[in-house]
Parts: structure tokens; C-alpha cells; sequence
């Protein structure tokens, strides 16, 4: 297949890459609102987008070591309670170009907006492998079922012209409280084409690799995916392993995504008369549904600090949780800090802090890697001094 059928994109995206169609949000627009317009929202493919048969003939294959193997309709997949989460989904990959900076990665290169928030509509999967017979509350297991793999239907020169595939943990796809949806919605909307149409997985708090679009087959199997994505990418390595000494096997496939945090507005490098006060936004956000506890800003290169404003969030639709409380966090925190007078040309630092206490690395130097995943360092810019 061709890159000749591709949707229509807005003019305002930045692209990284043509074919495969890869393109970020403008950070600003990041900033600006909470949820991220469908039409706004990151793209991250590794082949064309699929043209997919009339939804009326659309079934979800449930198949593998599992008591009742299963083939729904869009329509009874609707018909199963449906569940809005609001969660952040986030590239293995964002902030790239900076950590290439330090030493040539290999990747598609990506700014700090491989990132965005949207409420995906959906049903839950463990509502789906509980009727295919496995349930994460009894003894009823699947026969060594460990793992459950999402299948799609895009063919991706990296799996020599097969399908992009992708697994999770059996324990983590069954488990209600993970919020694992398969999605038909995004932002209210039928999801478009870009995004998975008819149907995705979302994995709430985990790197977005594993957020199949387009699935066609779920297969629960003894082993992890043995697929391209899984075992021979998006796996991080310390800095001195290089493309000569790499050994795929010896690390696991990543998950739940790090700290991080990024500055939307002002831009890098725009010019500031010192003494002037500017005004500070972006984003904070935190993997495996832990929130955000603070933002940390300097204007001084780090010297001192200041805590940022975090802004409220938004819940939107049903998501099964009654008490605020106990709601996992997989949606970021938008903060601002407004009013900061600045001396220039100067250095301006965000870093955020979980509620689990991890905090972001200050170097990139220090989780430099060779595919450039998981770029969590303190996000910088600079202010031009007037002239
Ligand atoms: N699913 C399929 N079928 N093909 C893909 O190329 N890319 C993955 C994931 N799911 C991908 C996929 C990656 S690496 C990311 S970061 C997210 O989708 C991006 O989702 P988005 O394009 O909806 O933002
Ligand atoms: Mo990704």
C-alpha cells in the first residue's frame, strides 16, 4: 500500500516526517487548552493509514490461550458499557532533537510536543477479556495466557511489510483500575482515520507505542509481542551502548513513561528586555497514573526556584470513579506562572516532582540512549537579551 489515500491534515501541524506521516502540535497550542483537538494532536505512524472496510463488517478478533475466543461488532463493542478517560498520551520518543544534541540518536526527531491529552470513549478491555473468559479477580486465568497482544492492520516496513503489533502484562490488560479502553471515541467524536478508526487501544500512563491504532486481533499468548516494536525498539540502554554492542534481549520493553515536564510559551530564543516580566506556560506530566505533587521554575539557570501555578483538570463523561480520590492520574497537569521578571539573555528551567517524589534528571547527558527514548531532563529555554 501507498501513501496516496492519506487524510486530510490541518497546515498548522509540524511535520517531522512526509511518509510515514509524523507531526507535533505548535507547544504553544499545547498549552492553551486542556484536551488536545483531534485535528491538533500528535501523529505518530510507522506506515500508511489504513483504509478500513464499512464498519458494518468491522469484527475484533479475541483469540489464544483463552476459554472463549470471541469475535465482536463495533456495534456490540458499543453496547458494552463505555467509559470516557481522560488521559495523556505520550510518545517514547518525545523530546528527541534534544538528547541527539548531546550525540546522534537514531529516530524520527521530535520537539516537546509528541504529547497531548484527549478523552478517549470506549470499552473497557478487561470488560471484553472477562467476557472472552478471563478475569482478574478469580481464578478463571487464561491457560498460560501472560500476556496480551493487539494486532493492527498498517503495514510497517520495520515488521518487513506486516502489521504494527504490540503487547502488555495479562495482569495489566485485566485489571479494571488500569483503565485500558479500547477506544472509538476521541474528544466526544468518532475517532478519525490519523488516530485509529474504527477502533484503538489506549493503555493509560504507558509509553504510546503500546496504544495500538487500528486493532484488528487481540491474542493472549505465553509470551511478550515478538514483534519489531517490542523487543527490538522502545527499550532503553545506558550511554555507552552503541548499535555495534547491542544486545535486544537484555532489556524489557519499556512501560509506564517517567516524570516530565516541558515549557510551551514563551518560545526558545525569543528576544526580552531585561527587567521585563514575561509569562510562563506548559505542561506536567507523570506515567503509571501518578499525578503531579509540583512544578519547579528558574529564571536564573537554576541557581533559584520558584513553584509554578498548577492549573486545574478537567474530568469529562463517565469514567467509572465515584470518588475524586481515587482516581489514577493519567492526564497532565497544565500550569503557568505569570508576572516573572526576567534579567537577559537568561536561561529558564521547568522540572516537576510526582507523587511518588521521582524527579526528572538535570542532564541529558546522563539517560542519553541510542534510539532516543524516554528524554525526561529538565526542559530549557533561553530569552535573548534586546539589543
Ligand atoms: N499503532 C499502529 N497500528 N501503528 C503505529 O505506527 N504508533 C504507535 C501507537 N500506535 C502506531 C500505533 C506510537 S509509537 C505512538 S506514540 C502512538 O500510536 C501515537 O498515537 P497517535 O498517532 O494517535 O498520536
Ligand atoms: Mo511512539
Amino acid at each position: 500500500r501507498t501513501y496516496e489515500q492519506e487524510p486530510r491534515r490541518s497546515a498548522s501541524l509540524i511535520v517531522n516526517s512526509q511518509e510515514p506521516f509524523n507531526a507535533e502540535t505548535p507547544a504553544s497550542v499545547l498549552s492553551s487548552s486542556y484536551l488536545t483537538d483531534e485535528d491538533m494532536f500528535y501523529k505518530r505512524n510507522h506506515g500508511p493509514i489504513p483504509i478500513l472496510p464499512d464498519p458494518s463488517t468491522y469484527n475484533l478478533i479475541v483469540t489464544g490461550a483463552l476459554p472463549n475466543p470471541l469475535s465482536l461488532s463495533l456495534d456490540f463493542l458499543k453496547s458494552l458499557p463505555k467509559y470516557t478517560v481522560v488521559a495523556t498520551l505520550q510518545c517514547a520518543g518525545n523530546r528527541r532533537t534534544e538528547m541527539s544534541k548531546v550525540r546522534k540518536v537514531r529516530g524520527v526527531g521530535w520537539g516537546a510536543a509528541a504529547i497531548g491529552t484527549a478523552a478517549w470513549g470506549g470499552a473497557k478491555l478487561s470488560d471484553v477479556l472477562k467476557l472472552a473468559g478471563v478475569d482478574h479477580f478469580s481464578n478463571v486465568t487464561a491457560e498460560k495466557g501472560r500476556h496480551v497482544e493487539f494486532v493492527s492492520c498498517d503495514l510497517c516496513k520495520e515488521e518487513n511489510g506486516g502489521a504494527y503489533k504490540a503487547s502488555i502484562p495479562l495482569l495489566h490488560a485485566t485489571n479494571p483500575e488500569a483503565d485500558v479502553l479500547l477506544a472509538y471515541e476521541m474528544n466526544g467524536k468518532v475517532l478519525n482515520r490519523d488516530h485509529g478508526y474504527p477502533l484503538r487501544v489506549v493503555v493509560p500512563g504507558v509509553i504510546g507505542a503500546r496504544s495500538v491504532k487500528w486493532i484488528e486481533r487481540i491474542i493472549i499468548s505465553e509470551r511478550e509481542c515478538q514483534g519489531f516494536f517490542q523487543q527490538k525498539d522502545y527499550k532503553m540502554f545506558p550511554p555507552r551502548v552503541d548499535w555495534d554492542n547491542i544486545d535486544w534481549q537484555s532489556r524489557r520493553p519499556l512501560m509506564d513513561f517517567p516524570v516530565q515536564s516541558a515549557i510551551c510559551e514563551p518560545q526558545d530564543g525569543v528576544v526580552v528586555k531585561s527587567g521585563d516580566a514575561v509569562d510562563l506556560y506548559g505542561y506536567a506530566v507523570a506515567g503509571g497514573g501518578r499525578g503531579i505533587e509540583r512544578v519547579d521554575i528558574s529564571v536564573d539557570n537554576g541557581k533559584s526556584w520558584m513553584e509554578a501555578h498548577r492549573l486545574p483538570k478537567l474530568q469529562v463523561g463517565s469514567d467509572g470513579y465515584e470518588d475524586d480520590s481515587q482516581r489514577p492520574d493519567w492526564a497532565w497537569t497544565l500550569w503557568e506562572l505569570k508576572n516573572v521578571n526576567v534579567e537577559t539573555p537568561c536561561t529558564v528551567i521547568v522540572k516537576a516532582v510526582d507523587t511518588a517524589a521521582n524527579v526528572q534528571p538535570a542532564d541529558v547527558g546522563d539517560i542519553w540512549n541510542l534510539r532516543g527514548v524516554l528524554n525526561n531532563s529538565w526542559h530549557k529555554i533561553t530569552l535573548q537579551a534586546q539589543h
